[in-house]
């Protein structure tokens, strides 16, 4: 029986903590209602005389439960699983399994969250190594290491993960594991840590991402998140102001401007340009901002895969002044991309879009309708190189191809660069993304997919078919004109 009704239960915690965001889950998994007291941890409100009466620690989360109050995330959701232990168990049964299970929640408790640090603990830090000293000043040193540090602990995390066959990080239902490694990933984001990179995270990622108890936990949930009205602050009523979607787009669009700035100033070095040319020096691509918004709302981090905004603007561009009338894209996602295809291309022109995923061309459709293109897209829900062979067969298509964009699966860009040139007018062009792979491929790294793209690299500069060339636009662009239908 679930005992939590009648209960009083309090959390104290603020939106971007990501140790709140455990408790949050947890609660919420277990249907526990609880109110919610959001602590200013950006004004110092931890440090004051009545948080501190609270807990003598200035930390967030607190958790009141029983009267009691209780510390430290891990210390909590254990607490709550033994208090009420009505489906599911945070802790699975079995000596081996917890100390699995534990294997993973020391890992993100104890090697990953505290390196994330506040700006207070962050000062006495690059004070205290001398980083001010420092040629790219003291926060860039402290952000690149905690980039790099996280990118290892990450590796190592997914290798925990994955010794379970999924979908979540301990089998089939959600545990304490995913409460930590959720709100984890999230915080990974503003370093500029690509989630896709780990296989088995990004698969329990996705796994949670469709339960309610994760969705209504993000930090632009939060009462006290930014760009909201002020509501009263409320647990479960947390919940119920999410589905005002127009107060979640705007929450939404602050937190992606908020990744996105965060991730370009120490990935490009220059937040100043990057907010430049995205504000003031280009037209703003029809439909593109909401797409993005809905994107980051259902789906997280997963929706930085999209492709970058430079590269929208250069898409849209490229296909304006080539009158690109019959363009094919490969690798739709939740489609940027192709809003900026289509805005470049006449209004008589057709978009041929492959990808796999209902859910992420989900968000795509929208973006179309919101622009009324829904009829200028040809979307078909199969492999890329397989349809692009299907297309080959279709009458009158070869020859006749002016613009292809290839994303997307980037083992499979030598396959399809073979499917897709037949279907190549002479002078047509194929643009391949991430060809530069964050570095990677230049770094020499051997995955699969550096490999491929080293290879595809070189392979377009000798082919005597295209006249190609790259450029470092996002992470980096192939271009190749075709010399002729082959
Ligand atoms: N190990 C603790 C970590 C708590 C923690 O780091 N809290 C942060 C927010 S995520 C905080 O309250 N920072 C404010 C400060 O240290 O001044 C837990 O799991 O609860």
């Amino acid at each position: 029986m679930d005992s939590a009704l009648g209960s009083d239960v309090t959390l104290y915690g603020n939106w971007r903590s990501s140790s709140t965001h455990r408790v949050a889950i947890a609660l919420r998994l277990k249907g526990i209602p609880f109110r919610y007291v959001a602590v200013d941890l950006s004004h110092g409100a931890q440090n004051e005389a009545s948080f501190r009466a609270v807990n003598p620690g200035a930390q967030v989360p607190v958790l009141v439960l029983d009267g009691e109050t209780l510390t430290q995330s891990t210390a909590i959701l254990e607490a709550l699983d033994e208090r009420f232990p009505n489906h599911p168990r945070l802790m699975p049964e079995g000596v081996l399994p917890r100390a699995r299970a534990r294997e993973i929640v020391q890992l993100v408790n104890s090697g990953m969250q505290p390196f994330q640090l506040p700006s207070s603990v962050r000062k006495r830090m690059t004070d205290a190594f001398g980083l001010d000293q420092h040629q790219d000043g003291p926060d860039r040193a402290y952000r690149a290491f905690t980039t790099e540090h996280l990118r290892a602990t990450l590796a190592e995390l997914d290798r925990l993960v994955a010794r379970t066959g999924g979908p979540f990080a301990l089998g089939d239902t959600p545990s304490i594991a995913d409460c930590l490694i959720v709100p984890q990933l999230d915080a990974s984001v503003p370093f500029g840590i690509d989630i896709n990179g780990y296989p088995a995270l990004s698969r329990t990622y996705e796994a949670c991402a469709k339960i309610a108890a994760f969705q209504d936990s993000k930090s632009h949930t939060f009462p006290d998140a930014p760009a909201r009205d002020a509501t009263p602050s409320a647990g479960p009523g947390a919940g119920a102001a999410q589905s005002d979607s127009v107060r979640t787009a705007v929450a939404a669009v602050a937190e992606l401007a908020r990744v996105v700035a965060d991730g370009m100033a120490y990935k490009e070095g220059d937040e100043a340009t990057a907010r430049y040319l995205a504000d003031k020096a280009n037209n703003p691509i029809p439909g593109i901002e909401l797409a993005r918004a809905e994107a980051f709302r259902r789906f997280g981090p997963v929706a930085t895969k999209a492709s970058s905004y430079e590269v929208c603007l250069f898409l849209r561009w490229l296909a304006e002044v080539m009158g690109a009338r019959t363009v094919v894209e490969v690798g739709v996602f939740t489609g940027s991309s192709s809003l900026a295809l289509l805005a470049g291309m006449p209004r008589d022109g057709r978009l041929t879009a492959f990808d796999v995923s209902h859910e992420y061309t989900d968000v795509a459709r929208q973006g179309w309708a919101s622009i009324g293109a829904t009829e200028r897209v040809d979307l078909r829900l199969v492999d890329a190189h397989e349809g692009l062979l299907a297309m080959q067969r279709e009458p009158g298509r070869l020859g006749t191809v002016d613009l292809a964009y290839v994303d997307g699966l980037n083992t499979q860009y030598q396959a399809n660069h073979e499917a897709i040139l037949p279907l190549m007018r002479p002078g047509g062009v194929i643009v391949y993304d991430n060809v530069l792979w964050k570095g990677r491929v230049v770094a020499g790294d051997t995955d699969a997919q550096s490999t491929h793209l080293r290879e595809l690299n070189a392979m377009l500069a000798l082919d005597p078919r295209v006249s190609s060339t790259v450029l470092s636009l996002g992470d980096g662009l192939a271009l190749a004109v075709c010399h002729a239908a082959s």
